[in-house]
């Protein structure tokens, strides 16, 4: 019996990753740059044993039906082979979210899971390769394996797409991300259908490549010199650029919800009034507001006159994969 366990935490792009040019290693079109959050979690266990017949997989406490439980499965069969191993396994995670408002993240879920088979299994990867691991199960995982501010470099191969730390003398520290949860009830496309279509069929998406170089180029600048005003307007942009390809996708679709449409207007609203915060979004209505650590408070209880306090939740910068030894049973 060999088992591991592992903690990652999710995190928000602020240069999107939105489309794949090899759909089976999850090779992404372009770089993409992200801030690893410490508000929200998922703790894997995972146990690989002569005496399971098949692959299972909990969450919450809940065993998962067979479509769930088949992502996982393919992704344990990429590790079975990489690790040479022959063994099913048991998988148990746990998402730690403040509500259960659909901030499940596929991100920090595949990561940890990526962090408790190389536990597990003494595979003893490098950071880079257990990025370029957690890559395969989904390609957002891939930055969860680092805390702070994370680049994916796109690559040209499966050797060659992994994330890295960007050097920013804890600059993150000093910001903040306030998610303003909506609920609506409108059935989600998944991240992985959304960027497929648009790639496939939106003629706006070569806008999109075109710009997103330049985009991360300004990011890393600003990162550089700790301009919070240059950060989040290149974020606030690409993630509005990254919603505008989604409108001529064929057939068209968009993520926003009217209650997105308020809170992004209240954040542009605020952000006249004085106080700096800017806005993202990712494959769903939820918004995500970027500001500065000390100005957090403020701008929550400016949200408040229009959304419910239980709506809004005030993650700040988190650290990389954390693993153990043993597993929860
Ligand atoms: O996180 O098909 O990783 O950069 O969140 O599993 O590789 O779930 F919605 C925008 C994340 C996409 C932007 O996609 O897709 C970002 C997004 P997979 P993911």
């Amino acid at each position: 019996m060999y088992e591991g366990k592992a903690r990652a935490y999710t995190n928000i792009a602020l240069i999107k990753y939105w489309g794949k040019k090899d759909e089976e290693l999850i090779l992404p079109m372009n770089n993409s740059l992200s801030l690893t959050l410490d508000g929200f979690y998922t703790e894997t266990s995972v146990i690989f044993a002569e005496e399971f017949s098949q692959d299972e997989f909990f969450l919450d406490g809940i065993k998962q039906n067979a479509a769930a439980t088949q992502k996982v499965s393919r992704f344990l069969s990429l590790v079975r082979q990489q690790a040479d191993c022959s063994l099913y396994a048991k998988v148990t995670s746990k998402n730690f979210v403040p509500t259960a408002a659909g901030l499940a993240s596929s991100a920090s879920g595949l990561a940890a899971l990526a962090g408790a088979c190389n536990e597990a299994l003494q595979m003893n990867l490098s950071e880079k390769d257990l990025s370029r691991l957690a890559r395969r199960g989904s390609g957002s995982a891939c930055r969860s394996i680092f805390g702070g501010f994370v680049e994916w470099e796109k690559g040209i191969s499966d050797a060659t797409s992994f994330a890295q730390p960007i050097a920013s003398d804890h600059w993150e520290d000093e910001l903040a991300m306030i998610f303003i949860l909506i609920n609506d009830q409108q059935k989600d496309i998944s991240s992985r259908d959304g960027m497929k279509r648009t790639v496939a069929t939106s003629s706006f998406y070569p806008g999109w490549l075109d710009s997103v170089d330049e985009d991360l180029q300004k990011i890393k600048e600003a990162i550089q010199k700790k301009d919070f005003q240059g950060l989040g307007e290149i974020a606030e942009g690409n993630a509005l650029k990254m919603h505008g390809t989604t409108l001529a996708a064929v057939p068209p679709f968009t993520y926003w919800s009217p209650q997105s449409l308020t809170a992004m207007n209240m954040v542009r609203s605020i952000r006249n009034d004085g106080l700096p915060c800017y806005f993202t979004m990712d494959a769903g209505p939820n918004v995500k507001v970027l500001c500065e650590r000390k100005n957090a408070a403020a701008i929550v209880e400016q949200l408040q006159t229009v959304f419910d306090s239980g709506q809004l939740v005030t993650a700040y910068a988190g650290p990389g994969i954390q693993t153990f030894k043993g597993a929860d049973k």
